[in-house]
């Protein structure tokens, strides 16, 4: 059955001035069902999260950035990242529509230590996480794959691959990581948004795979 959208001036608020240009194709289409999905981006410090959340979005990601301190100067590592001057205190909000009746929410969590207190509120109804790792620093990605395997809460790893840093296969950063064979692993660019659809397709790809039925 063929269900035809109906005519732009049959939609409330159509043909009011300053309304009408804010009505897309797709939100007058009844026949769209579309699926809202959370998925949550985490990894340690400065690994590429907001990035990764600004690459895709279609709104203009809500970021709560703040200039970094000097007083978080001996908190935070700025080692590999000294160009670095913001930070993410609460976290980062993206939407991206795939396929186009599939939405995904993306929530960036904040990558300090100190900030975990938000996590458990930041996981409710989430589907699954892209938990980031960068190879100059896998370590930083340990806590972030502790919290998704207690919480079983399905993931996949996203290697942000910094230009300039060895490029290590996935199976190497899977082996150094300890993850297990069954978890994707992706090699990204957190500033290409094609990469960063690709991780997130793994993502529902795989949440999909190991939910039950
Ligand atoms: N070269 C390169 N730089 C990146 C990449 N992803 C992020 N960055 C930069 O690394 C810094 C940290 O990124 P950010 O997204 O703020 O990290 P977050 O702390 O995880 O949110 C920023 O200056 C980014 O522009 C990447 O894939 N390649
Ligand atoms: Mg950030």
């Amino acid at each position: 059955m063929t269900v035809t959208p109906p005519h732009v001036s049959e939609i409330p608020g159509a043909g009011i001035p300053g309304t009408e240009e804010k009505l897309q194709n797709w939100q007058i289409d009844r026949s769209r069902a579309p699926i809202a999905t959370k998925i949550v981006i985490a990894g340690g410090f400065g690994v590429g999260k907001t990035t990764f959340v600004g690459s895709v979005s279609e709104i203009t990601p809500l970021q709560t950035e703040a200039l970094m301190t000097q007083a978080s100067e001996d908190v935070d590592d700025l080692g590999a990242t000294p160009e670095k001057l913001t930070t993410t205190v609460a976290m980062d909000f993206g939407r991206i529509t795939l396929e186009s009746d599939l939405v995904l929410y993306l929530f960036g969590t904040p990558g300090q230590q100190r900030f975990w207190f938000m996590w458990d509120d930041l996981m409710r109804g989430a589907i699954g996480a892209v938990v980031m790792a960068d190879t100059r620093r896998l370590e930083d990605s340990f806590p972030a794959l502790d919290y998704f395997e207690s919480l079983g809460l399905p993931y996949v790893v996203a290697v942000n691959h910094f230009e300039g840093t060895p490029l290590y296969g996935p199976d190497d950063v899977r082996d150094a990581l300890s993850v297990s064979p069954g978890i994707p692993v992706v090699t990204m660019d957190a500033r290409q948004r094609v990469t960063v659809v690709d991780a997130l397709l793994a993502l529902v790809g795989h949440a999909v795979d190991v939910s039950p039925e």
